[in-house]
């Protein structure tokens, strides 16, 4: 079965992709499975290698949406891109607004090996 740590990273890493096209969330959308059943409305990827992204486990502090407190937020500004569904686009076609963007971001991470396990938001 897929770990929490494993589909974190499924659904958000990218850190091969330094520029990206406006397809670019039509086909990761796809390719790493958010079109199954129902098009995520929102999701973000992130082109920082994975120690980058791990190591904001060590940095600052913040409280979780889901007022969890093990969420963190990242010193530096980060790559990523913004995925978010288009208006009036239906199931199973999933058309997405493909956002290029530097932001600090934030995550939560689990205290076995600071695996990260969800994102957050941007800010
Ligand atoms: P998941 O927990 O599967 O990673 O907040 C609901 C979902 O939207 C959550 O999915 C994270 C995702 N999300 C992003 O990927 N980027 C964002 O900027 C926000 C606000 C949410």
């Amino acid at each position: 079965k897929e770990s929490r740590a494993e589909k974190f990273q499924r659904q958000h890493m990218d850190p091969d992709t330094s520029t990206v096209t406006a397809s670019y969330c039509n086909e990761m959308m796809k390719r790493r499975n958010m079109m199954v059943g129902q098009c995520k409305p929102v999701n973000t990827f992130i082109h920082e290698p994975l120690h980058k992204v791990r190591a904001i486990c060590f940095q600052g502090n913040v409280r979780c949406k889901n007022g969890q407190s093990n969420c963190h937020q990242s010193s530096s500004k980060m790559r990523i891109t913004d995925c978010r569904l288009k208006k009036g686009s239906k199931y199973p076609k999933c058309d997405y607004e493909t956002q290029q963007l530097q932001k600090s971001i934030i995550v939560a991470c689990e205290c076995v090996q600071y695996e990260i396990v969800h994102f957050d938001g941007s800010v």
